[in-house]
This record gives C-alpha cells, sequence and structure tokens, in this order.
C-alpha cells in the first residue's frame, strides 16, 4: 500500500504525529503537499473537492487506496496494525487510541497559548491573553497533563506505553517533549526533572534508528512560528 499524506507543507504541525508514524513503521508513503511540489494546492483540492461524499473537515488527512481518513487520532488508530506500531488486542488498541485522544486534547492546549482566543486572528492581536493563558497552561496543565503521561509510564515499566513495545502513542509523546522544548525551553528545562520517564521515552525514541534517520532528514521540517510549537520568549516565562 502506497499511502499519501495531506499536510500542509510548510510546518510540522498535526501532521507531524502521522509523519513519525509512518516513517518508525517504514511506511511507502508520499507527503502529497510537499513531494510533487503542489504545495497548499493539493490539500485545497482535496478538501474542498466538489462531489466527495464523506468530505474530511481539515488536514492531515491520510488517502489509503480508496480510503480518505482524517482526525489525527483516528489517522493512527487506522495504521496502528498494518504498521505495527500497536499491539493486536482489542483492549490494546483501544488504551492505544484513548492516550492518543488525550494527546489530541493537550496539542489543543498548547495550540491555544499562542492563540487562546481565535485561530482567525494574529498572534501579536491576542499577546496579553496569550501570556494569561500560558501561565496558567503551565502553572496546571503541563503538571497534570505530563505527570498523567508520565505516571502511564510507571505503570508500563516503560520506556514505551506498552513496555518494552513502541507504539504510536510514544511516537507521539517524543513530539510533545521535543515541541515544549523548543517552544518552552526555559519552563520545560525547569520542568522536565518532574517527568523523569517521559523524558527517557523521548530519549529512546529519538535513537531507534528510522526516528534518527528522518530527524536528520530533510523530510523532518524545523520547527518554526507557523506551527503548534512556537518560539515566543515572551511566553516562556
Ligand atoms: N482534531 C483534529 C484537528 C485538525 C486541525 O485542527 N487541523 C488544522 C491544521 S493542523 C486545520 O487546518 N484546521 C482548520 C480548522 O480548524 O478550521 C486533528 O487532530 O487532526
Amino acid at each position: 500500500m502506497r499511502y499519501e499524506l495531506y499536510y500542509w507543507p510548510e510546518i510540522q504541525g498535526r501532521g507531524e504525529f502521522v509523519r513519525l508514524a509512518l516513517e518508525e513503521g517504514g511506511a511507502d508513503y508520499i507527503d502529497v503537499a510537499r513531494r510533487r511540489g503542489r504545495g497548499r494546492d493539493a490539500i485545497a483540492a482535496l478538501i474542498h473537492r466538489e462531489g466527495i461524499k464523506r468530505r474530511p473537515y481539515a488536514p492531515p488527512v491520510l488517502k489509503a487506496g480508496k480510503l480518505l481518513i482524517a482526525q489525527t487520532a483516528l489517522i493512527l488508530h487506522y495504521l496502528g496494525p498494518p504498521l505495527r506500531l500497536v499491539p493486536r488486542g482489542e483492549a490494546d488498541r483501544l488504551w492505544a487510541l484513548q492516550l492518543q485522544l488525550t494527546i489530541t486534547d493537550l496539542v489543543k492546549e498548547i495550540h491555544d497559548t499562542h492563540h487562546p482566543i481565535s485561530t482567525a486572528l494574529y498572534y501579536e492581536d491576542q499577546r496579553p491573553a496569550a501570556m494569561h493563558y500560558t501561565r496558567e497552561f503551565w502553572r496546571n496543565r503541563v503538571p497534570k497533563l505530563l505527570g498523567y503521561f508520565d505516571d502511564v509510564l510507571r505503570h508500563s515499566r516503560g520506556p514505551y506505553v506498552f513496555g518494552g513495545r513502541r507504539s504510536y502513542v510514544d511516537l507521539s509523546l517524543f513530539q510533545i517533549v521535543d515541541g515544549l522544548r523548543y517552544a518552552f525551553p526555559k519552563r520545560m528545562r525547569r520542568f522536565e526533572n518532574k517527568v523523569p520517564r517521559l523524558t527517557q521515552l523521548h530519549d529512546a525514541v529519538a535513537e531507534r534508528p528510522r526516528i534518527a534517520a528522518y530527524l536528520q532528514s530533510e523530510r523532518r521540517i524545523p520547527f518554526n512560528e507557523w506551527g503548534i510549537f512556537r518560539a515566543y520568549p515572551e511566553l516562556d516565562g
């Protein structure tokens, strides 16, 4: 199966959680908007195409044969078994999906640190609210949510959420830690010792041969100030 990923070509964004899975799973895939040089038009053509009965709302979208699948967590739930990125049993697959949906919630909250009022407004037009939101986010939400995932890893005995076997959830948690380090270097340095198992998971994923090769490649778009994780020094406390 040759998969097609439709996602914005200039950012990691939510597409990155899918890219990491495709890379670690050794999938045959095309990052359509990047590789064919069609950029944003490729996504617009898909999302706004007339006559699609089951039209996806927003990228990332995965095309697998005739299937068009949107929603990051659902895409990963779908890719898990063929790419061997999740155990086969139903309870394990649901556990992975449950964790991934919690990551989806966290991603939205991370995004809201720079866009707390509206995605339709520029960051510069909501900076005071962003500073307020971000302070509360780090005071209450980061300890609760990252603490939760660290606890999941304590129960699984690590380094991964299924113990010794990596899954798509681990790849996403790697991305969360990596992104928070980029966006909030000072805050993360102060906080990270409270979630040592997440840090270990991050390092274990980064050392996996396929991920290490991907991170060194041009396929990995550098972090920048258009994606989910944005480095605005005034938000870093
Ligand atoms: N819950 C969805 C969110 C999808 C989403 O917000 N996609 C962004 C790009 S990263 C978008 O283009 N959204 C358009 C919109 O929300 O109107 C997911 O996890 O895939």
